[in-house]
């Protein structure tokens, strides 16, 4: 009679899939959808956008779920302006106690109904996030009117006016972050997200951290923590399947953990195929010139059984304890438990070391790329 393996549910592969809704609110045209695509890594021409321009208004509560983690949403709110409620019936009607925090966006001053606003989001114990967007069109005209431009002053000076114009109406320490929908790696976005994820309860940060664009080094370095405090539990299911005495099924079933978990390595750091072909659209980079940098096989790969299991025998120390462990089940009594630790020690290792390449290789596509387009866009408007 054939043995069953111990059956590997979606929640044994997926630790983070608790759901977080992002409330994105502001008037008309200040960048909203925008910032919603921008935020889920897709431009406003991509399929599935919400739709931006100057005609396409928010009128009612639009969800956008995040493409790869689907239980994440993004919410495209109408401004408080647009539906004409005060501040307290426009929380009800956009039914605010379903969101964890807002983002409350302008390209100019916030007005009085969006600080009333932010009082009545307080008072329901919400966090919220003031987004000034559209930077990059401000500092483009500070460029052509200022004799002596200076970047860093410019920001600190629309910083501080707009947090003076909301302390004035009476919101006490409002937190502004500058922001460009149209490139998140510069201003301040990176600090809207530390802000974001150290305000988060703690069992929601994980979720929150895997959904962040890959914009700073910080981000990246707080995924592959999320990533590695979850290997244990890949490692247990393997030395739960090693421990039914059947040759092979341990490593078939290894394999098939491992291509889940690869493939969710990829997507979270941006290294799946899908995500390097925007790349080389955005950038206009041959995939041919970005895929040399790469440190990890797998990086820009289709994870296949086949793939895993050539990165399985390329690891000396991995690929010698799989097998030991396939010798090991046979051994009377005392050869399962040996079976277990092994394969609980051999995928320990293996998704440790590939977790750090892949980490490094996310690291090397920001520098290399993804900052330095960043950078020859900023010395293009200059
Ligand atoms: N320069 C610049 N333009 C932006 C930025 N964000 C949005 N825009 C442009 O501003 C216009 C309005 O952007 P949307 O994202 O549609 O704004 P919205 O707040 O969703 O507008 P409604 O849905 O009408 O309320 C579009 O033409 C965008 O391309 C930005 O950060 N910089
Ligand atoms: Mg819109």
């Amino acid at each position: 009679m054939e043995r069953e393996l111990p059956s590997l549910k979606r929640k044994d592969l997926i630790c983070n899939d608790l759901p977080l809704h992002i409330a994105v609110t502001g008037e008309s045209g200040t960048g909203k959808s925008t910032f919603v695509n921008a935020f889920r890594g897709i431009d406003n021409k991509d399929e599935g956008a919400a739709p931006t321009g100057f005609v396409e208004t928010t009128m009612k509560p639009e969800p956008y779920p995040h493409p790869i983690y689907p239980n994440v949403t993004l919410w495209d709110l109408p401004g408080i302006g647009t539906t004409k409620f005060p501040a307290d019936q426009y929380l009800k009607y956009v039914e605010f106690k379903k969101f964890d925090f807002f983002i409350l966006v302008s390209a100019d001053r916030f007005t009085e109904n969006e600080a009333m606003l932010a009082q009545e989001i307080k008072k329901m114990g919400k966090n919220l996030y003031f987004v000034r967007s559209k930077i990059d069109n401000n500092l483009e005209a500070a460029q052509k009117s200022q004799r002596e431009y200076d970047e860093e002053k410019t920001l600190q000076e629309i910083r501080e006016n707009c947090i003076e114009g909301l302390e004035k109406q009476v919101v006490e320490t409002p937190q502004v972050f500058l922001v460009s929908g149209f490139d998140l790696h510069l201003y301040d976005f990176p600090a809207l997200q530390d802000t974001m994820e150290r305000e988060l309860p703690s069992h929601k940060r994980d979720v929150l951290i895997l959904t962040l664009p890959n914009v700073c080094k910080s981000i990246i370095n707080k995924k592959k923590e999320v990533f590695r405090s979850q290997i244990w539990r890949y490692a247990l299911t393997s030395a739960a399947v090693a421990a039914v005495p059947l040759p092979g099924i341990s490593i078939a079933a290894d394999v098939g953990i491992l291509v889940k978990v690869l493939r969710d390595y990829l997507f979270g750091f941006g290294l799946d195929e899908k995500s390097l072909e925007k790349l080389s659209r955005d950038t206009n980079i041959p995939l041919d010139d970005i895929k040399p940098v790469f440190t990890c096989i797998c990086s820009g790969k289709s994870v296949t059984n086949e793939l895993v299991l050539f990165m399985l025998q390329s690891g000396a120390l991995v690929s010698a304890a799989l097998i030991a462990e396939e010798g090991s089940r046979w051994i009377p009594f005392i050869g399962i438990p040996i079976a277990s630790a092994l394969s609980f020690t051999s995928i320990y290792t293996f998704l440790r070391s590939t977790l750090n390449s892949l980490s490094v290789d996310a690291e090397s596509i920001r520098t290399k790329f993804l900052l330095k387009k960043a950078l020859a866009f900023s010395d293009q408007e200059q």
